[in-house]
C-alpha cells in the first residue's frame, strides 16, 4: 500500500448535467429538447418519470452552490442546455436561458468555487432534431453557433470550456440502441451520425477558441477500458476492436486525423459514413486537455458469430452496483496510463466517476452509503497512483454532486454524494460518501494498492 498524494492546485469537484438537474423544463422562454419529447413518450424511461423537475436546481441553485462549499469542493462542473439558449429555428437566443448561467456562475465564483460548464450534455433541442439532429450536417452550423453565443456571454468568467459529454453515449445510445433520445435504432445511421459529430466537434472547439482565446478547452469521453478475456491473439485483437469504438472513435479522428480500427470489416463501415473530401483535415483539432469519464471495465472475447465487430463481453467476477456495473477500481489507472501513452502525456481530468447505489437515510437521519464511500476511495486511489506513475491528472470530478434523473432508469438508480428526497420537496442530505470526500479534501490520508490490475 502507498499513500496518495495530489499535486498543488489540484482540482476537486463533483458534477451534473442541465437535463438530469435542473428541471424548470418550460420556463423563461426554454424551448423543448429530445428529452422532454422522448421521457413524455410512453414506455421510454423505467418509472415513467421525467426531468419536468428533476432537482430543480433552476430555482434552488444558491442551496446547491452551498452544498459544493460546504463539501471544500472547488469545482462545479455542470451543463448547459442548448434549447434554453436557442429555444427555436428561428436561431434567436433567449436573453433569459443565458441569464441563469450568468446568475449561477457567478454564485459559484461568489463562493470561491470554479465554474467547470459542458457545452453539450445530450439535450439537442428538439427543433435541430426535426432538421435530422446529430445525423444531419445542419448541425455543424448550429452547434457552433450557440457554442459561439454562450462563450461570448460567459467567457470572461469562464476558465475551462468543456465541448461535448460522452459523443459515444449520445450517439449510440441514441441512435443505435434507441434507449436514449432519440430513441432511434439504425446502425447504419449511427455510423453516419458518428462522422458529422466528430465534423462538429471540431468546429465547435474552433468556435469556442475564437471566441475565448485564453481559455482551455476539451472534451470528456466515457471509457470503459477493455481487458481480453485471455492472452490468446484473438482475445487481444478483440480488446482493441471495443476500445477503438468505444474510447476512441471519437477522440483518435480530432487528435490523430484518422478513424481506429474497430470493424472487422472497417471499410465497409468507413464506407457508409459519408466521408467527404476536407472531412478529415478538418477535423483536426487541438484540445488543452481531456477529461476522462470512467465508472466500470469491458471484459472482451473474440466471437466471429458478431459479424461487425466480432466481440462479446463477459461478466466479470467483481462486486456490481446497483445498476450491475461490475467494480474494478484498477480499470481507472489502467485506463489513464493507456491515455497518456497513446496520446502523448496529456493534462487530464476525471469529469465523471461514481457508483450508483440506492442506500437512504437511516433511522439515524443520516445517510450511511459505505458501499459509495469504499468506490471512491477506492477509485481515487488508483487516480493518485497513475499520478505518481507519472500521468498529467489535474483534477477528479464525482458524479454526481446531487441524487438525479438518471435518464432511461428515471429516479430508480441514485448516484449522488448528496441525497435528494424526490418525494419530501427535493430537500437535500450530505450522504457520508459527501463528508468522505469534504475530509479527503481537507488533507486526510488515503492509502492505494499498487499491485492491483
Ligand atoms: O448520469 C450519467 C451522466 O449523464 C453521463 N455519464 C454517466 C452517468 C451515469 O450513468
Amino acid at each position: 500500500m502507498r499513500r496518495a498524494k495530489f499535486p498543488a492546485g489540484f482540482i476537486w469537484g463533483a458534477a451534473t448535467s442541465a437535463y438530469q438537474v435542473e428541471g424548470a423544463w418550460q420556463e423563461d422562454g426554454k424551448g423543448e429538447s429530445i428529452w422532454d419529447r422522448f421521457t413524455h413518450s410512453p414506455g421510454n424511461i423505467v418509472d415513467g418519470s421525467s426531468g419536468d423537475v428533476a432537482c430543480d436546481q433552476y430555482h434552488r441553485y444558491p442551496e446547491d452552490v452551498a452544498l459544493l462549499r460546504e463539501l471544500g469542493l472547488r469545482a462545479y462542473r455542470f451543463s448547459i442546455a442548448w434549447s434554453r439558449v436557442v429555444p427555436d429555428g428561428s436561431g434567436a437566443v433567449n436573453r433569459a436561458g443565458l441569464d441563469y448561467y450568468d446568475r449561477l456562475v457567478d454564485e459559484l465564483l461568489a463562493n470561491g468555487i470554479e465554474p467547470f460548464p459542458t457545452l453539450f450534455h445530450w439535450d439537442l433541442p428538439q427543433w435541430v432534431q426535426d432538421a435530422g439532429g446529430w445525423a444531419d450536417r445542419s448541425v455543424i452550423g448550429a452547434f457552433a453557433a450557440y457554442a459561439d453565443k454562450v462563450v461570448r456571454r460567459l467567457g470572461d468568467r469562464i476558465g475551462t470550456w468543456t465541448v461535448f459529454n460522452e459523443p459515444e453515449v449520445f450517439t449510440t445510445h441514441g441512435h443505435q440502441h434507441g434507449v436514449h433520445a432519440p430513441g432511434l435504432r439504425d446502425p447504419g445511421i449511427t455510423l453516419r451520425t458518428s462522422h458529422v459529430v466528430n465534423l462538429a466537434h471540431a468546429e465547435a472547439v474552433r468556435t469556442v477558441r475564437a471566441a475565448a482565446p485564453k481559455t482551455r478547452i476539451g472534451s470528456a469521453f466515457n471509457m470503459d477500458i477493455a481487458y481480453p478475456a485471455s492472452e490468446g491473439p484473438r482475445d487481444v485483437a478483440a480488446a482493441e476492436r471495443h476500445h477503438a469504438w468505444v474510447n476512441a472513435w471519437y477522440l483518435d479522428p480530432l487528435v490523430h486525423g484518422r478513424y481506429p480500427l474497430a470493424f472487422l470489416d472497417q471499410d465497409a463501415a468507413i464506407a457508409q459514413m459519408d466521408i467527404r473530401p476536407g472531412d478529415m483535415a478538418s477535423l483536426a483539432t487541438t484540445f488543452d486537455f481531456i477529461a476522462l469519464n470512467m465508472y466500470s471495465r469491458a471484459i472482451i472475447a473474440h466471437d466471429p458469430s458478431e459479424a461487425r465487430f466480432g466481440i462479446r463481453q463477459l461478466e466479470g467476477p467483481g462486486r456490481r452496483n446497483s445498476f450491475g456495473w461490475e467494480i474494478w477500481p484498477a480499470a481507472i489507472h489502467r485506463l489513464v496510463r493507456r491515455v497518456d501513452r497513446d496520446y502523448g502525456h496529456p493534462a487530464l481530468y476525471i469529469t465523471e466517476n461514481g457508483c450508483a447505489d440506492a442506500t437512504g437515510p437511516g433511522p439515524d437521519g443520516r445517510v450511511h452509503d459505505a458501499s459509495r464511500v469504499d468506490y471512491l476511495a477506492r477509485h481515487i486511489g488508483q487516480v493518485a497512483r497513475a499520478i505518481d506513475d507519472g500521468c498529467d491528472i489535474r483534477g477528479y470530478f464525482a458524479w454526481s454532486l446531487l441524487d438525479n434523473f438518471e435518464w432511461a432508469a428515471g429516479y430508480s438508480q441514485r448516484f449522488g454524494i448528496v441525497w435528494v428526497d424526490f418525494e419530501d420537496g427535493r430537500r437535500r442530505l450530505i450522504k457520508d460518501s459527501g463528508w468522505w470526500l469534504r475530509d479527503l479534501v481537507a488533507g486526510a490520508p488515503l492509502d492505494y494498492d499498487d499491485a492491483l490490475d
